[in-house]
C-alpha cells in the first residue's frame, strides 16, 4: 500500500473511531497521525525498512506499527479491528455536507440509520429534527446535500483530474513507440468538471504503446484493454480512457474525442450536407476519397471554417462564427493566455486565515516575475477567517510599507476582501476604504435569501462607490453545493454601469463567475479579473486554472484586467471611486481603449 492511501486510512480510521464513541484521544490520535505523514516529505517505503517510522513527527509506537503493517503487507490486525466498529455504510454518510462524525453517530444510534435512502427517508418523515443538537434547518441541508451528492457523482475537480492527466501523458510521452499523444475530452475543453479522462495517441505499435499506459502509476484498476481501447481506473477514482490510432488517423482521432459530442455533430452534420462522411477514422468526400487531413486546422478548414479553439467547442454558436471568420478571411480572435498575466488581486496571508505569511506570498509573486501583486484578507465580520480589525488594517500597512522597499520590482497593493453584509453594505467605514488601493466584495453568510433578496443586497455592494471588484460572484463550491439565487443578468449590468471587475476567481473549487456568462459579459463590455483566492503559494497557481475557464468564456487579454501593464491597472482600479465623484463621467465601458 503506497502513502497517498495509508494517509486516506488512518484519516478513516480516525473517522470510524469518532462514529464508534471511542475516546477522544484515541480519535486525535488517528487524525494527527494521518496529518504528519501527509506532511511529511520523504520515502515511506526506506522509513519502514529502517524501522524508523516513529521519527515522524506526530506518530507514535501504535500508529507506526499499522503504517508498518499496511506499507508492507497491505493489511493491518489492527485496522481491521476499528473498521468491524460500525457498520461500513456510515461512512457514506460522512460524504454529505454538514455531517461530521459526531452527528453520524446521533443519526445512526438514536434511528438505528444505516444508509443514505434510510437518513433520506427520516429526513422525509421529520424525524432528524427531533434530535438533540438538530434543528429542522439540518434536514433541508441534508436533503440537499443528498441531491447534490448524486447529481454530483462520478465526476472531478479540474484541477485534480489536470494531475492524473498530466501523470498518464507523461508516461505515455516517454514511450518511444508513440508517434502524438494529447488530451481530450472535457479536459481540453476546459470544463469546470471532469467525468474521465480521455487521451489519444498515435503509434505503429500499438501494443508498446497500452503496455505504456498500463504501466502508469497510480493505476487501481484495468476495466479493460484492446488494441485500440483501453480504460483504467486511477487510485483517485477518475477513470482514464486510451484511443490508440496510426499516424494517419490522429487528427481526426483528436478532433473526435475532443467533442464536445454536440460540436462534433454539427461537425459531422456540415460534412453530409456535402455528400462528405466524417468520422474519428477520417474524412471523406463525395466520391469517397480520403482527404488530407494532418492536423485539426486541415478538417476545419476542408469544411471551410476557420480553426476553432478546443475550449470553444461546445455547439453553443461557434460553428456559425468560424464560417463567418473564414469567409471573412480571419482567423479565430486570440484568447488569453497564462504567459501574459501580470499580477493578481485577492490573495490571502496568515493575517487572515492564509497558510503563509505577506511576505512569504510576495517573495512568491516577486519570483514569478509578476508586476503587481494584491493582498486581500478577510474582513472584521469574517471573524470564523480571522477578519482583520481597523487597528489590524493599519498595523498591515506598516508592513506593506516595509515589503514595498524591499520588492521595488513589484508593485504591491494593499486591498481587502470585504464581506457584503446582509443588507449590502461593506464592512469597515468609508474612510477605512478609502486608505485601501481596492476592494473586493464578496458575499460569505447569508447564502439563502430570497433571490430578489440576494440580488438587492448584491447590488448596494455594487454601487458602494468603494467596491473595486466582485468577488466570487455565485458563491457555488463545485461538486458541493449551488451559487445563491440572484438575477445574474441585472447585476453584471450593475457592475458594467459602476465599473466594477468582475471576478473570475481561479479557485479550482469554485470557478466562478460561470463561464456560460462569457457572453453576456462580452456584449456589456465588463471587464474580468481572474483571481486565484490564495491561501497559500501553491495557491497562486490556480491561475492557471481561471485562465482556462477565461478561454472557455471567449475573453482575450484585452478582457482580462491583470494581464494590462502596471500604469492601466493602477488606473483602471479607481475608476469606480473617481466616476462616483464625478457622475458625469460615467464610463461602464471598458477603459483598456
Ligand atoms: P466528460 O467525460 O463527461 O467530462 O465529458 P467528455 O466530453 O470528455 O465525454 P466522453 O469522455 O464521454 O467522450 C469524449 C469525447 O468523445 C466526447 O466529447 C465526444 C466523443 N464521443 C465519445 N463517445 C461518443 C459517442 O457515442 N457519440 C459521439 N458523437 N461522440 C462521442
Ligand atoms: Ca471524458
Ligand atoms: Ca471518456
Ligand atoms: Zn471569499
Amino acid at each position: 500500500m503506497n502513502k497517498s492511501e495509508i494517509i486516506q486510512l488512518l484519516a478513516e480510521c480516525g473517522q470510524i473511531l469518532e462514529i464508534s464513541g471511542a475516546s477522544p484521544f484515541r480519535v486525535r490520535a488517528f487524525q494527527q497521525g494521518s496529518r504528519a505523514l501527509e506532511n511529511w516529505q520523504g520515502d515511506l517505503d526506506q522509513l519502514v525498512e529502517e524501522d524508523q517510522v516513529t521519527s515522524i513527527r506526530g506518530i507514535g509506537k501504535g500508529l507506526s506499527s499499522i503504517i508498518r503493517d499496511l506499507a508492507t503487507s497491505g493489511v493491518s490486525e489492527e485496522e481491521a479491528e476499528i473498521r468491524a466498529l460500525v457498520p461500513e455504510s456510515l461512512l457514506e454518510l460522512l460524504r454529505i455536507p454538514g455531517l461530521g462524525p459526531k452527528k453520524v453517530r446521533a443519526i445512526h444510534q438514536e434511528l438505528g440509520i444505516l444508509t443514505i435512502e434510510e437518513l433520506e427517508a427520516a429526513c422525509f418523515q421529520q424525524q432528524i429534527r427531533e434530535l438533540a443538537g438538530f434543528a429542522e434547518r439540518t434536514e433541508n441541508v441534508i436533503l440537499k446535500g443528498i441531491k447534490n451528492l448524486r447529481r454530483f457523482a462520478g465526476r472531478s475537480l479540474l484541477s485534480v483530474s489536470g494531475l492524473v492527466a498530466t501523470r498518464f501523458l507523461q508516461s505515455l510521452q516517454r514511450c518511444p513507440a508513440v508517434d502524438q499523444v494529447e488530451l481530450a475530452g472535457s479536459l481540453r475543453r476546459s470544463r469546470e468538471t471532469v467525468g474521465d479522462i480521455d487521451l489519444v495517441a498515435s503509434t505503429e505499435n500499438s501494443l508498446l504503446v497500452r503496455q505504456a499506459f498500463l504501466a502508469t502509476e497510480g493505476i487501481r484498476e484495468v476495466e479493460s484493454e484492446g488494441e485500440t481501447k483501453s480504460r483504467v481506473q486511477s487510485e483517485e477514482g477518475i477513470g482514464v480512457d486510451l484511443r490508440v490510432v496510426t499516424p494517419e488517423q490522429f487528427a481526426t482521432a483528436l478532433q473526435h474525442f475532443t467533442g464536445s459530442r454536440e460540436h462534433n455533430t454539427s461537425l459531422r452534420q456540415r460534412a453530409r450536407d456535402r455528400g462528405w462522411k466524417l468520422n474519428e477514422y477520417g474524412l471523406w468526400d463525395a466520391a469517397d476519397q480520403p482527404l488530407e487531413t494532418a492536423d485539426e486546422e486541415s478538417i476545419y478548414e476542408h469544411l471551410e471554417l476557420v480553426s476553432i479553439p478546443p475550449e470553444q467547442r461546445e455547439d453553443l454558436g461557434e460553428i456559425e462564427r468560424a464560417e463567418q471568420l473564414f469567409s471573412d478571411g480571419q482567423e479565430w480572435p486570440d484568447l488569453v493566455e497564462f504567459e501574459q498575466i501580470q499580477g493578481t488581486l485577492h490573495c490571502h496571508s496568515t493575517w487572515s486565515d492564509g497558510k503563509a505569511t505577506l511576505r512569504e506570498m510576495v517573495q512568491s509573486a516577486a519570483e514569478r516575475g509578476w508586476k503587481y501583486y494584491g493582498t486581500a484578507d478577510h474582513s472584521r465580520t469574517a471573524a470564523y477567517a480571522g477578519g482583520l480589525t481597523i487597528d489590524q488594517l493599519h498595523q498591515q500597512r506598516l508592513e506593506i510599507d516595509q515589503l514595498r522597499q524591499e520588492f521595488p520590482e513589484l508593485t504591491i497593493l494593499h486591498g481587502i476582501e470585504s464581506d457584503i453584509l446582509t443588507d449590502g453594505s461593506l464592512d469597515y467605514p468609508d474612510e477605512v476604504l478609502a486608505e485601501l488601493d481596492y476592494v473586493v466584495a464578496s458575499v460569505h453568510s447569508n447564502f439563502s435569501l430570497a433571490r430578489q433578496q440576494q440580488t438587492d443586497r448584491i447590488e448596494r455592494a455594487l454601487r458602494n462607490r468603494y467596491t473595486t471588484v466582485w468577488g466570487h460572484p455565485t458563491g457555488r463550491l463545485l461538486l458541493q453545493r449551488d451559487g445563491y439565487e440572484l438575477d445574474m443578468v441585472h447585476l453584471l449590468k450593475v457592475a458594467a454601469e459602476e465599473g466594477v471587475i468582475v471576478e473570475l476567481n481561479a479557485n479550482p473549487r469554485r470557478l466562478d463567475v460561470d463561464w456560460r456568462w462569457g457572453r453576456t459579459i462580452q456584449e456589456l463590455g465588463i471587464d474580468i479579473g481572474i483571481h486565484p483566492d490564495a491561501h497559500s503559494i501553491a495557491g497562486l497557481d490556480d491561475i492557471e486554472h481561471g485562465v482556462g475557464i477565461a478561454r472557455k468564456m471567449g475573453l482575450s487579454c484585452q478582457q482580462v484586467t491583470n494581464t494590462w501593464d502596471l500604469d492601466l491597472y493602477i488606473q483602471r482600479l479607481s475608476v469606480h471611486r473617481e466616476q462616483a465623484a464625478a457622475p458625469e463621467n460615467r464610463v461602464g465601458e471598458s477603459t483598456n481603449e
